[in-house]
């Protein structure tokens, strides 16, 4: 995949926000309402990984974000007649705003300190490995591979560190370390199978899939 500018580039790579915040209260962490001129916080959530049944460690706080005036003009004229307590839950719904080309982003902030990439590469493997093979078949351990490979061994992902994962125009998915760019790559599968994990069937979160569905039906109206 060539690294064309879209018209979002500059601006991944510039994701001020606006000084306006929204505490995720399990894990105190706030995200910043807006990012970049034109993703909208949808919903705010934490990933939890258990170890052994009953115990289970904070992971990440993570946003989601989209664009409101992408969500207008790809599913509005689909959904914008229903109210937002008849879009939830409504699967198409969700798969609609999983493959649509919408500018969305998940911006996660590390909570559990010491996480090596080696560990963190084989729970994604799972992840979102599992997801990859749910929606594109057993034959997608080359992307999967070339999803982990991004992250090097090297890299560090202290407490505190920022990763946002953006989807940009075409499906490109940038994946950027507390504001540098790790890795890009083309695929619809891939983006689907990472917003699955947050907004799919079986999320981190349920609460925030909700709080997420309800404000994307939001900036179908507004
Ligand atoms: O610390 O021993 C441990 C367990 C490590 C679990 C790693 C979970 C990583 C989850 C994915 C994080 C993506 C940033
Ligand atoms: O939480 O299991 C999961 C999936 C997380 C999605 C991938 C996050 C990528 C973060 C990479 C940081 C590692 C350097």
């Amino acid at each position: 995949m060539s690294s064309s500018i879209s018209s979002h580039s500059s601006l991944s790579l510039n994701l001020e926000d606006n000084g306006v915040y929204v505490l995720e209260k399990r894990s105190g962490v706030s995200f910043p309402s807006i990012l970049g001129p034109s993703l909208k916080l949808c919903g705010v959530g934490l990933r939890k990984k258990s170890l052994i049944p009953f115990i289970s460690f904070d992971v990440y706080a993570f946003g989601v974000y989209a664009a409101d005036e992408d969500i207008k003009q790809y599913l509005s004229w689909k959904y914008r007649k229903f109210s937002a307590s008849k879009l939830q839950g409504k699967k198409e719904f969700i798969d609609d705003l999983m493959e649509s080309d919408i500018f969305m982003a998940i911006r996660l902030q590390i909570i559990h300190g010491g996480l090596s990439i080696p560990k963190v590469r084989n729970v994604f493997e799972e992840s979102v490995g599992s997801r990859l093979q749910k929606f594109g078949g057993s034959d997608n351990k080359e992307l999967l591979q070339r999803f982990t490979s991004q992250f090097r061994d090297e890299y560090k992902i202290p407490c505190g560190s920022v990763i946002h994962l953006l989807r940009e125009k075409g499906h490109v998915l940038h994946t950027l370390i507390d504001g540098q760019e790790v890795g890009s790559i083309q695929s619809k599968l891939l983006c689907k199978s990472i917003l699955d994990l947050y907004v799919g069937e079986e999320v981190f979160d349920e609460p925030a899939k909700e709080e997420i569905e309800n404000n994307v039906a939001t900036y179908l109206r507004c």
